[in-house]
Parts: C-alpha cells; sequence; structure tokens
C-alpha cells in the first residue's frame, strides 16, 4: 500500500490507456441480415459474453484504482473505461431485440432479458454525451471519497472515518450538529448540478433502451413485474412497521431524558444527529443511552472486548474468513491479502466506503475497506467477505449469470454470517468467558434492533427518493425538500436545523454518488433473517433465534454453496428455495426474532404518545 507514488502510477497509466486502446478497436460485431435463427442468437450471446467479460476486467481494474487512489487521472481512466463498458452493453442491449420473438431454450432466453437491464448506468449513444455522463459519475465519486470537514482555523480536517467517530462517542448536541453539517456540506458545492445532468443523461440512456428512465431499469431487475415489485415492498414494509415504530418511541423517549425537551421533543421526529450516525441508518452506537434498566446486561461491548484482545484490521478479517471457512468454504486466495485495501492510506485519497471485488470475475478476489478496530468494522467485514465468497462460487457460470440471484441475496449473504456471532460464538473465539444469561435478551435484541430494525426504513428512502426523482416527480429545486419529506415520513427523523435547497443532503450519503442502487439493502435486511431462521434450523440449532449460530455447520454451508453457485442462472425464488425451502420473501422471521423486544418495548411505550408529526 505504501508503493512509490509516482513511478508506479505513470506505469499503470500507461498500462490502462494500452488496455483502453485495445478495447476501442474492437467495435461490436455489425448486425446480421435475414430472419433470425435460435443458432444465430446463441452464437450473439457466446460473443457478447465473451466481449463484456473482457470489457468488465478492464472497467473494475480502472475503478479500483480510481477508488484506492483518488487523482484526476484516475478520475478519468475509469471514466473510460465505464464508457466503453456502457457504449459495447448499449449496442449490444439493442442488437439483442433482434431476437426477441424466437423460441428460445430458457437459459439463453434468460441471458437475452439480463443483457437489456445489465446497466445500473446507461448512457446516450451519442458520444460526448456519454463521456459527459461517466466523467460526472467518477467525479461525484471522487467528490464523496475526498470529503473532509474543516472545523476552523488552527483545527484539523475531519475525513469520514474521524467524523463518523465524533457522531458515534460524542453527547454534546452542538459538537453533534456542527460535525453532521461539516459532513453534509460535503455535497453541497457542485454535486446538485453534477447530479441533476448525470439524472438527465442517465434517463436519455434509460431510454434509449425502452425504458421510461432510469428507476423503471432499477426496478425491472426481480424478476418481476416492476409494479408487483413494488407492491412486495410495501408488504415487506407494513410487516416490519410496527417493530418499527415501538422501537422509535422508545428511543426517542430515552433521548428526550437524555438531551432534555427543548433538543428532542416528545411527539416530533428524532433530530437525526442524535442517533450516533451520520445518516441515522443505524443506531447501535447510541445503546448505552437507551440500555434497558432492570434486566441483565449482556455482560460485554464487542469493540472493547476486540481491542482487548489485542485484534488488528487483518486479524479482523482473518477472523471473519474463519467463520467461512467452518461451513466447508474453501479459504480465500493468497493474492486476496496481497491486493486488498484493508486501511486507510497515509499518503493519498481513497474512497474509505467498503466494497468488495472480484476484479477478473474469477478469483481475484479483494475488498477495500479503512478498518477501524471495533463492532461495526468487524460486522461489515463479515457483510464484505460475503460477497467475495459469493462471487467466487458464481465464477463457473457464464458471464451473464455471474451475479447474486438478486441483489438484495448478495447483500445478505455475508450479513447471515453476521447474525451469526453470536456470545456462544464470541465465546469459541475467547473475546468473552461466559454467555450472558437469559433475562440479557432484551438487551441483547435491542442492541441488535438499533442496528437491523432502525436500518428498514432507512433502506427504502434512498431509492424512494432516487426513484422520484428519476422519473421527473421530484424535480432539481424540490431535492432537499423530498429527502427529508420521505425521512420524516418513513424514519421518523429531521435535521438538526432547518435545510433548504442551497444544499444536497442526498450527495452526503455514499450510494447517491456512486450511483449504487439501495433497495437491495432493504432487501437484505429482511432476506438475512429468513435465511438466519432457516439454515440455523438446518444445522440443528434451537433455542430463541438470536442465540442460535450456524458457526461449523457443514449442512449450512453445503446450502449456502449451492445457492451461491446458481448465480443469476435462474430465478431468485429457485435460488431462495435452494437456502430456505420457500419462493417468498418473507419478514416474520424478523418479526420472530424480535418478538421479546416487541413485547418489552411495548409494555415500555404504555401511556407515551408514540408517532411523530
Ligand atoms: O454499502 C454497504 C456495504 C457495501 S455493499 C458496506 N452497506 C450499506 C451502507 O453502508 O449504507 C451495508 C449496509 C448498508
Ligand atoms: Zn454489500
Amino acid at each position: 500500500m505504501s508503493m512509490p507514488r509516482s513511478r508506479s502510477s505513470r506505469r499503470l497509466a500507461v498500462a490502462l490507456a494500452g488496455a483502453l486502446a485495445t478495447m476501442l478497436d474492437s467495435p461490436v460485431a455489425a448486425q446480421p441480415q435475414g430472419p433470425p435463427t435460435v443458432e444465430e442468437a446463441q452464437s450473439f450471446l457466446v460473443d457478447a459474453e465473451a466481449r463484456l467479460l473482457d470489457l468488465w476486467i478492464q472497467r473494475e481494474r480502472a475503478s479500483w484504482v480510481q477508488s484506492t487512489y483518488i487523482t484526476y487521472d484516475t478520475e478519468l481512466l475509469a471514466a473510460r473505461a465505464n464508457e466503453e463498458t456502457i457504449k459495447a452493453t448499449m449496442e449490444l442491449a439493442r442488437a439483442a431485440t433482434r431476437y426477441d420473438a424466437l423460441e428460445l431454450p430458457e437459459p439463453w432466453a434468460r441471458k437475452l432479458r439480463l443483457l437489456k437491464i445489465a446497466l445500473t448506468l446507461p448512457a446516450p449513444s451519442d458520444a460526448a454525451q456519454r463521456a459527459e455522463l461517466t466523467q460526472i459519475a467518477a467525479r461525484m465519486e471522487g467528490t464523496y471519497g475526498r470529503g473532509k470537514w474543516c472545523p476552523g482555523e488552527g483545527k484539523e480536517c475531519l475525513d469520514i472515518a474521524a467524523i463518523s467517530d465524533l457522531l458515534a462517542a460524542s453527547r454534546d448536541p452542538k459538537e453533534l450538529e456542527a460535525a453532521w453539517q461539516g459532513w453534509h456540506d460535503i455535497s453541497t458545492h457542485g454535486m446538485r448540478e453534477d447530479y441533476r445532468r448525470f439524472v438527465e443523461l442517465g434517463n436519455a440512456g434509460a431510454r434509449e433502451l425502452g425504458f421510461q428512465d432510469l428507476g423503471a431499469l432499477w426496478r425491472s431487475k426481480y424478476d418481476l413485474d416492476p409494479v408487483a415489485f413494488e407492491v412486495e415492498l410495501e408488504r415487506l414494509w407494513l410487516q416490519v412497521k410496527p417493530l418499527y415504530d415501538s422501537l422509535h418511541c422508545y428511543v426517542r423517549a430515552r433521548l428526550t431524558e437524555t438531551y432534555g425537551p427543548e433538543v428532542v421533543p416528545p411527539g416530533k421526529p428524532i433530530p437525526a444527529h442524535l442517533l450516533g450516525n451520520l445518516w441515522a441508518q443505524q443506531w447501535g452506537n447510541v445503546y448505552e443511552l437507551v440500555e434497558p434498566k432492570g434486566v441483565a446486561d449482556p455482560g460485554y461491548a464487542l469493540t472493547e472486548r476486540l481491542e482487548k484482545a489485542g485484534y488488528d484490521p487483518i486479524k479482523m478479517v482473518k477472523t471473519g474468513e474463519a467463520f467461512f471457512t467452518s461451513l466447508g468454504l474453501a479459504p480465500l486466495p493468497e493474492t486476496f491479502w496481497e491486493r486488498s485495501m484493508f486501511v486507510k492510506p497515509r499518503d493519498r485519497d481513497v474512497v474509505c466506503h467498503a466494497s468488495a471485488w472480484s476484479v477478473d470475475q474469477k478469483d481475484d478476489l479483494r475488498i477495500k475497506m479503512c478498518i477501524q478496530v471495533n463492532e461495526e468494522d468487524f460486522n461489515t467485514i463479515h457483510h464484505e467477505l460475503g460477497h467475495n465468497f459469493y462471487q467466487r462460487a458464481h465464477n463457473t457460470q457464464d458471464p451473464l449469470f455471474r451475479d447474486g440471484a438478486n441483489d438484495g441475496f448478495h447483500e445478505a449473504l455475508g450479513d447471515t454470517l453476521a447474525l451469526s456471532v453470536t456470545p456462544k460464538y464470541l465465546i469459541r473465539l475467547g473475546l468473552i468467558d461466559k454467555e450472558p444469561p437469559a433475562d440479557a435478551d432484551v438487551a441483547l435484541l435491542l442492541r441488535q434492533a438499533l442496528d437491523k430494525v432502525a436500518f428498514l426504513p432507512f433502506g427504502l428512502v434512498i431509492d424512494k427518493w432516487r426513484w422520484g426523482v428519476f422519473s421527473g416527480r421530484i424535480p432539481a429545486d424540490r431535492y432537499n425538500q423530498a429527502w427529508w419529506d420521505l425521512k420524516l415520513k418513513y424514519q421518523g427523523v429531521a435535521p438538526p436545523s432547518p435545510r433548504s435547497e442551497a444544499q444536497f443532503d442526498p450527495g452526503a450519503k455514499y450510494h447517491v454518488p456512486g450511483n449504487t442502487p439501495y433497495m437491495r439493502y432493504f432487501l437484505a435486511h429482511i432476506l438475512q433473517f429468513q435465511f438466519h431462521r432457516d439454515l440455523t434450523a438446518a444445522a440443528g440449532e434451537t433455542g430463541p433465534l438470536h442465540r442460535r449460530s450456524i458457526y461449523g455447520s457443514r449442512v449450512a454451508g453445503e446450502r449456502i454453496e449451492k445457492m451461491m453457485l446458481m448465480g443469476a442462472s435462474k430465478p431468485w425464488p429457485d435460488a431462495l428455495e435452494t437456502l430456505t425451502g420457500s419462493r417468498d420473501m418473507d419478514a416474520s422471521a424478523v418479526l420472530e426474532y424480535f418478538a421479546p423486544l416487541k413485547t418489552w418495548l411495548d409494555e415500555q411505550n404504555r401511556g407515551q404518545v408514540c408517532g411523530w408529526q
């Protein structure tokens, strides 16, 4: 990670330029004449997949370098590689329509469908506009990655890790508000206009592919009619909403006790800077402010235990890997350890937001993180490794099938293992020495709910906002207003002080400038509990769901592997059935997991006015 800067970057630039030149020299083959045939469709797909695979690999390499070394040049190189991939994919998607009326064997028909919806960012066929779009995309990600808050003269500027630490630990509302605003300012200058143009051009690309807008394209990726998908989301959300409402009511009351009714007024939304996280998406960092009185406590805080036991970032990742191998999965390749970025480099800007990569779409697996020794990052490591193990499992599929059953599956896998990081498992690691008593269940569940239940409405909001923006229902002069309207409606949180259209608060959340669809995380937060319930049952575990672990279970490992190997070759209900025996996504496992907590919360909330205006 501490390479000599100038020489290696120049060598890299030359190599990338060479690769890009090769890509530019190989245009998509001309369309054949005459009526289409099944054989022709098959050979079209074989060629298309070979070409795409090559482009994906070049794009991933350029993108890796950009994310781990943000400079003017790496941004442009990444934009260029992205542009070439988009260009070819658009051409192939259009060419694929030639086979629309053919009766094809299902795998081929599925590949043609996947090809048409493969892009997250389609672009107009106009070359100048396409270049403009990919440059905006790279620039927005760079702006986010470089983001810092400089509190004032003589004070050091803080990056996202430092600001997140402050949000997690400080209990001074003024200090919290300053840090919260400081981070939200990174997107105030320039990014709003970039985003407006990004939407315009991305939509133009989506329309060229026959979609109404970019949101319609994103919603078409779930083996369901896009409208039926929205109905599914609403159904799942309504299943869990009462649980969220109980948690919100309880947490607000405890925060009112801590900060006073002037800062946290009863009956009103919770101020977003007081929940321990920049986006109020996971609230685990305020556990000590809301911990239950009169019941046993868990007796440990994982962050402290990791620190005391001398864990460093590598040991945390090794421990995560060991969980996966305990299930019978093969260890990660040596190159994973050589090529990953585990900690924030001292001397350059990087995108710290955690991600997992399969650079060559085969076994060049990596994670990119700025690991700190704490519970949150320990969980995130399992999350990221979940992506890597899944990526490696589906690498024997044909290129268009090298993906998750749907993106929610990919996001859920590692989290499912993290749910098995139970006290029993921590004893095995030597991090704690005894199991918390049964009457610590409420405390354990509350700790978990602060992260997992609090997340649910947040998981919905980001793409409810983006879908509105893409469709034009949310015009550019209402970006911020609509953002906070949605956060109010679903999460019941509000900004610490009034915001205006001079700001662009959505840009302060990585996935907006990074253009990563977000509904996947909402799905993942439902699916991981469903996976956990059914895998622990298969592993022969009994007892309350939150005490069960699949650690060491070959039976669970085999099921997971079988599901992962399918990649995207079959509709997701088939994959779900392989893993759980059911073909429907279902939030009943979330409710079952937290049932004792829900009863307890409702007792605590008696006499309170819940909800918010
Ligand atoms: O972005 C992520 C992962 C990378 S796929 C770290 N997550 C979402 C977020 O941070 O907002 C995981 C949970 C939700
Ligand atoms: Zn992820």
